[in-house]
């Protein structure tokens, strides 16, 4: 399945979590759009960010893990891995809920993307998936403001362009229904990743 990126000047927002204080979004400034609807960039810890959701790349036992994965589990504390056990697991491409615990946010929601197996095993129609199940399941849940990590993109070794332009398409079809969406990057390259489509579609 290929995926166009139908992302015409969306409005993207670039924030530095934790230059101007407490890494917390209404606090940060803004370097780039202001309008709305928000979709912003935040360059930061996820575990760190005041949202009413983060979203997790976990893996199909959602019994924890690396990266983005271990760090919510070690700030949410043995709580979140207790409540990931009731919830028995999660499909590749799905997405559950359960509450944040001890990170600032009130709930993680739990999703399992695909392993890069070089495009042609529906990587991006599971990717695709991972984000629109998350936002259904926010929203199921009075989620007003979530932030996204580059589900994937890790060990797992989705490409990060690819993956940064179906983020941010997904993200688009949804920006109306929530106050802020946030690409949580935890590098300056991973920022520019999805700036470079951002700065592709204002060259329109
Ligand atoms: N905040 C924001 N982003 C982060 C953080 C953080 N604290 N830590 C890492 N990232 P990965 P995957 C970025 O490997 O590829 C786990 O073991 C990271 O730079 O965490 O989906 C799970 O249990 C990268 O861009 O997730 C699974 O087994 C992105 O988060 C497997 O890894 C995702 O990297 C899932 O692999």
């Amino acid at each position: 399945m290929r995926l166009s990126i139908a992302v015409k000047r969306m409005p993207v927002t670039l924030v530095r979590a934790g230059v101007n204080g407490p890494p917390r979004i209404s606090h940060s400034f803004e370097v780039t759009f202001k309008y709305r609807p928000m979709i912003r960039l935040i360059l930061g810890d996820i575990t760190s960010l005041t949202v009413d959701a983060v979203v997790n790349a976990a893996n199909t036992s959602l019994l924890g893990g690396g990266g983005v994965d271990g760090a919510i589990h070690r700030v949410a504390g043995p709580e979140l891995l207790e409540a990931c056990k009731k919830v028995g697991g999660c499909p590749t491409g799905e997405a559950r809920i359960t509450p944040g615990f001890r990170l600032p946010s009130k709930w993680v929601i739990h999703t399992v993307g695909p392993v890069w197996r070089g495009g042609e095993h529906d990587e991006a129609m599971l990717l695709e998936s991972c984000y629109r199940q998350s936002f259904e399941v926010a929203l199921a849940n009075g989620v007003r403001s979530i932030a996204f990590p580059g589900i994937s993109t890790g060990v797992y070794g989705y490409p990060k362009p690819a993956a940064a332009g179906i983020a941010l398409t997904v993200m688009e079809g949804y920006n109306e229904r929530f106050d802020e969406i946030v690409c949580c990057c935890f590098s300056e390259q991973d920022i520019e990743v999805y700036q470079a489509i951002q700065d592709g579609h204002d060259d329109e």
